[in-house]
């Protein structure tokens, strides 16, 4: 209890110094438009690190008022967030849910003081009518369904017999581990040479990338011809536990991999990962502008997908411009 009030006291200060004495006149170029609540999951990746940044980029850019929010990791965290953004009665809610359900009676909350919710990067899943206004953020399920369609082509000009699979997937329970899992599986389950040896919960961390891929070695080593990861930063905690086993990545074994960041991409280009599926973190201009017609009363669209594009070895990698994350 204490401790609840301690945190409410801490986050009110942070919110009069932030609206008020920090800048200088002259550096406010306009008064806020709007305040807006953003509850984020964490510190996991580079893909997380570039998604708020660009969400503060934007959020100054439009005179957005941001209360941001950082739940390292944890769904409490986040649910506290969200009350506190209720409590200062902030104009708009937005958050990315860690996992995609738990949020029923928070969220109802949140609509009976009337403050609308947007949904960034991942979705929930809840039985109840009303309580998003809006979901933006990547299609994972696309996103599953291009590397395992790339895993076809890539095992018909290697003319491969048996295609023997391991996944190591994002935080179970969360929207991009379910839906690229369930679009790589569509894509594949038609072909018959496919075969997932084992799908192992890595949790979007570099460090669990390392671990899932030592365990993953010593269960099944030389059979593995391929590598499925959810996300850059597992990809790359599992790449020298492969070579350490005397195995050359991106030619021993093939490398999926998906988000898009540069250190990925640096390493595709190495030719150490073979696909790397873009998933695209700079959702902060679309959420401004949500936001903004939100708060002037205006119609919104329900779902906002940003386009995402593809790169592997297939094509010249020297074309990829600069990531930016
Ligand atoms: O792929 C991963 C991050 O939800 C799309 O979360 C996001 C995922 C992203 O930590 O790197």
């Amino acid at each position: 209890m204490i401790k609840r009030w301690i945190q409410a006291l801490f986050a009110a200060l942070l919110l009069v110094f932030s609206l008020s004495g920090c800048k200088g006149d002259s550096e406010q170029a306009h008064e806020p438009q709007l305040l807006l609540g953003f509850s984020q999951i964490g510190t996991e990746s580079a893909w997380r690190i570039g998604n708020t940044l660009d969400i503060k980029e934007q959020a100054d850019k439009y005179g957005v008022s941001l209360m941001l929010e950082n739940a390292n990791q944890k769904q409490e965290n986040q649910i506290d967030a969200l009350r506190r953004f209720i409590a200062y009665q902030v104009d708009v809610i937005a958050f990315s849910p860690i996992v995609e359900e738990g949020w029923d009676n928070v969220l109802q909350e949140a609509k009976e003081a009337g403050i609308p919710v947007v949904l960034v990067d991942r979705d929930i899943s809840t039985k109840k009518d009303g309580l998003i206004t809006c979901k933006i953020g990547a299609d994972f399920y696309n996103e599953g369904l291009m590397a395992g369609e790339y895993l076809i082509r890539k095992a018909d000009s290697l003319e491969m017999e048996r295609v023997n699979i391991v996944e190591i997937t994002g935080t179970a329970n969360s929207t991009p581990m379910m839906q690229r899992q369930a679009g790589f599986m569509d894509a594949i389950s038609g072909d018959e040479r496919m075969n997932v040896l084992c799908s192992i919960d890595g949790d979007f961390l570099k460090s669990r990338g390392a671990e899932c891929m030592r365990e993953l070695l010593a269960e099944y080593g030389d059979e593995i011809d391929v590598v499925f990861s959810h996300n850059d930063e597992m990809t790359i905690g599992a790449l020298p536990e492969i070579e350490e086993a005397g195995y050359r990545p991106g030619s021993d074994m093939i490398i999926i991999s998906i988000d898009g960041g540069q250190e990925a991409i640096d390493i595709l280009k190495e030719g150490k990962i073979n696909c790397v599926v873009e998933c695209t973190p700079k959702l902060g201009k679309a959420l401004m502008e949500t936001a903004l017609k939100l708060k002037a009363g205006e119609e919104v669209e329900t779902i906002i997908h940003p386009e995402e594009q593809f790169f592997s070895d297939e094509q010249d990698m020297s074309l990829i411009a600069p990531r930016g994350y």
